[in-house]
């Protein structure tokens, strides 16, 4: 099969772990008898500095043509000290997945069997533990009107979410429950927020559509102290952009580390695969970033974009020998780890 797609690497780390990920691309490519073409596109930090743009419009072109999209990660500290700043990284990555109406995050928390015990979690709470998070992307605070007023002294982010846009994410949540444990738990806050009474309303309404899942529905608040408390309980998790973007970082814990993390953006036109976690200046340049995150979103691209299953259960599975085997990056090492596997974000590639 013959497949274009455009790499995204962006800021910080962004390029040391989207090269590892294109690499495992190429490996599959090749012994699979596939042909993947590429692409460069800019986006945040990186577009600004060399076009005034966090999104050039030539990135969104390019990203709409292609078969898929390898993403890395967008921002820089500079701005993180700077409120004042007009133009920002974070703007780019908004701004693909508006202009590519990709509405469903999809954050698999998948714990590899080795790692049971590089989790801050005691390992009793997390045996066994597999959640597929359906993050709304498209919608919320991220999106609503935004400003300031009385003389810039009162700033406001408008919370809103509309019947269709959380009905399209709840019918992607239930498919895929259906498919796994028939267990799907939707997170608000509809307790206080109008918009949240209106996402449980509108889920409740689709859930009349699957009639074998089972449903719950529980407040951020708990949810966020559920995952830790026990994370088993949940299989199919679905909400909002906001909530959506916490709880998962939060989930990271339950996989490890923020490196083992995967996302898959769908929703109207070419899919976008990125690990979760951001540019991390702190380690950038560094080479010790861990690259499974971006090696696990090509697993997704490879299955949800391409339909290549086995090509991309044999990512997966190469990422499950390499833990095997013992070799770590340092955010998944422990005191137990001996030194000499302990790689850097190249040679934990040369391993896969
Ligand atoms: N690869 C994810 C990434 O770059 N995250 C940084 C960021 O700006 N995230 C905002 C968001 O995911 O909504």
């Amino acid at each position: 099969m013959k497949k274009h797609i455009v790499v995204i690497a962006g800021d910080g780390i962004g390029q040391e772990v989207t090269t590892v990920g294109k690499q495992v691309l190429d490996r599959i490519a090749e012994k699979f008898g596939h042909e993947f073409t590429y692409d460069e596109a800019l986006i945040g930090h990186a577009a600004i500095e060399a076009t005034g743009n966090p999104l050039p419009e030539e990135t969104v072109t390019k990203s709409k043509q292609s078969d898929a999209i390898l993403f890395g990660a967008v921002g820089h500290p500079k701005y993180d000290n700077d409120p004042s700043a007009k133009v920002r990284p974070e703007q780019g990555l908004l701004g693909i997945r508006k202009a590519l109406g990709l509405y469903a995050n999809l954050r698999p928390i998948k714990l590899f069997d080795e790692l049971l015990h590089s989790s801050s979690i005691k390992p009793e709470f997390l045996q066994g533990a597999d959640i597929l998070f359906f993050r709304e992307l498209t919608g919320d605070v991220y999106f609503g009107e935004k400003g300031r007023k009385d003389d810039g002294n009162t700033a406001y982010d408008l919370m809103i979410y509309s019947r269709y846009e959380v009905e399209r994410i709840a019918v992607k949540a239930f498919d895929a429950a259906m498919t796994r444990r028939k267990k799907l738990c939707s997170v608000d806050k509809a307790n206080v927020l109008e918009s949240s009474r209106l996402w449980r309303e509108v889920v409740q309404e689709v859930a009349k559509r699957y009639p074998e899942v089972e449903v719950e529905h529980q407040f951020i608040d708990a949810a966020a102290m559920l995952l830790i408390k026990d994370p088993r309980r949940f299989d199919v998790v679905v909400t909002g952009n906001l909530f959506g973007d916490i709880l998962t970082d939060e989930a990271s814990q339950i996989a490890g580390s923020m490196g083992m993390l995967a996302s898959a953006s769908v929703g109207d036109t070419t899919g976008l695969y990125e690990p979760i976690h951001g540019s991390a200046h702190d380690i950038t340049g560094k080479g010790v970033a861990n690259p499974l995150a971006s090696v696990l979103s090509a697993a997704l691209m490879l299955d949800i974009s391409f339909g290549m299953k086995a090509e991309a259960e044999a990512v997966v599975d190469a990422v499950d020998q390499v833990l095997k085997a013992g070799f770590r990056t340092r955010d998944i090492a422990d005191a137990n780890t001996p030194k000499d596997l302990i790689l850097g974000t190249e040679a934990m590639g040369k391993q896969l």
